[in-house]
């Protein structure tokens, strides 16, 4: 028996071209002030804020919408700082030998090393998991496109955190298993993403980096 979801209707407003050529333009430019910082206050967030983002991230499109991810919220120092001591031993492995020289090279100037007090300063940690597969009723039962959907709902996340007027780090510590131990994870899910969020710390800079230009990323088939 095929089952379908009961349909309902679903409107949605549009624009003269006049107001989409601003509205697009406008958000580009609200989107193009976000920034990847390493400076966070230690300002505590407040919780109903985090889980607004959260809600915002989890809107995103998912593979049969299985919305195959979860989200862990750390503000326990103790954990952060176990999770920075986790963080920055794999970290060291990685810039004195697993990576490559030219990896190495094209971090240099953006000039990261292992050291990452930002697990400890900021005031909590969002640690996105992917869940590759669920257990319903004692069985496995697939999910798909984990990655793609998982990604998506990341760049809702940080879309989320940009429009809250806080800042956030998408960090890769590698490997990440740790961060399942950690954070007691059960065994269908995968750590993705480790990502500080915070307010801005004061005199912050960030490195002039130029994005590509439309020439550089647009193909046209007209
Ligand atoms: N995961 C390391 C290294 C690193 C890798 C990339 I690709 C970056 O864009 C930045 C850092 C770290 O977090 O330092």
């Amino acid at each position: 028996m095929e089952k379908t979801y009961p349909y309902i209707a679903y409107t949605k407003e549009s624009y003269t071209d006049v107001e989409m050529l601003q509205r697009s333009k406008e958000f580009f430019n609200w989107l193009d002030t976000r920034r990847t910082v390493r400076d966070f206050s230690d300002k505590p967030i407040p919780k109903k804020v985090i889980e607004n983002i959260l809600l915002a991230a989890s809107t995103a499109p998912s593979g049969a919408h299985k919305q195959p991810w979860t989200f862990c919220v750390v503000t326990n120092p103790e954990l952060k700082k176990q999770i920075r001591a986790a963080a920055e031993k794999e970290e060291y492995d990685s810039y004195n030998g697993r990576m490559t020289d030219e990896w190495l090279e094209d971090l240099a100037p953006l000039g990261t090393n292992w050291e990452k007090p930002f697990l400890e300063e900021a005031p909590a940690l969002i640690i996105v998991f992917k869940r590759a597969y669920e257990f319903v009723d004692n069985k496995k039962k697939n999910n798909y496109y984990v990655t793609e959907s998982v990604g998506i709902a990341t760049g809702f996340l940080l879309a989320a955190i940009h429009h809250a007027g806080l800042v956030a780090l998408t960090h890769t510590p590698s490997p990440m298993n740790f961060l399942t131990k950690v954070l007691n994870r059960p065994e269908n899910e995968r750590p993705f993403l480790l990502i500080p969020l915070g307010y801005l710390a004061k005199d912050t800079q960030v490195p002039d980096l130029k994005r590509k230009t439309l020439k550089q990323i647009e193909v046209f088939y007209e």
